[in-house]
């Protein structure tokens, strides 16, 4: 089954938006497979956002990822990915609908509170880099014939 990564940002940690973000993943139908609370180091986020590395944005960027802790989560089910970028809303918090996690919660997009990958190939390059093949949990959620037909 697909699978994306999603992390919660230092700015919704601190904002206390943890519970508020998990929820709309498990109440959407989607599978926790994977997840940890932790600092990131500088060679992390470097490697994260290497596609941003020429990007005048990226020192900022680096400095505020490895500013304060993150989430880090792997979310299970037919679709994520896609679906996983629109409950997430648009990269810039005032262009994102409302209903969205950006939508609702951000007005700047430095500070715009979660990643989601952006693609199949790029979920499965995030999934290894931010966790080891025994951190990730296989498991059949009881609601699973209650989602899928
Ligand atoms: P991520 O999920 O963080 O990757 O955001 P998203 O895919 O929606 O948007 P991209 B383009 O990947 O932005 C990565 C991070 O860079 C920040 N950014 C981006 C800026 O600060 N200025 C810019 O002009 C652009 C294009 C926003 C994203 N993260 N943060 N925080
Ligand atoms: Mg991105």
């Amino acid at each position: 089954m697909e699978r994306s990564f999603i992390m919660i940002k230092p700015d919704g940690v601190q904002r206390g938006l943890v519970g508020e973000i998990v929820k709309r993943f498990e109440t959407k139908g989607f599978t926790l497979v994977g997840l940890k609370f932790m600092a990131v180091s500088q060679e992390l986020a470097e490697q994260h956002y290497d596609v941003h590395r020429e990007r005048p944005f990226f020192k900022g960027l680096i400095e505020f990822i490895t500013s304060s802790p993150v989430v880090a989560m792997v979310w299970e089910g037919d679709g994520v990915v896609g679906a996983s970028r629109a409950i997430i809303g648009a990269t810039n918090p005032l262009s994102a609908s409302p209903g969205t996690i950006r939508g609702d919660y951000g007005v700047t997009v430095g500070r715009n509170l979660i990643h989601g990958s952006d693609a199949l190939e790029t979920a499965q390059r995030e999934i290894a880099l931010w966790f080891k093949d025994e951190e990730l949990v296989s498991w059949q959620p009881s609601a699973q014939p209650w989602l899928y037909e």
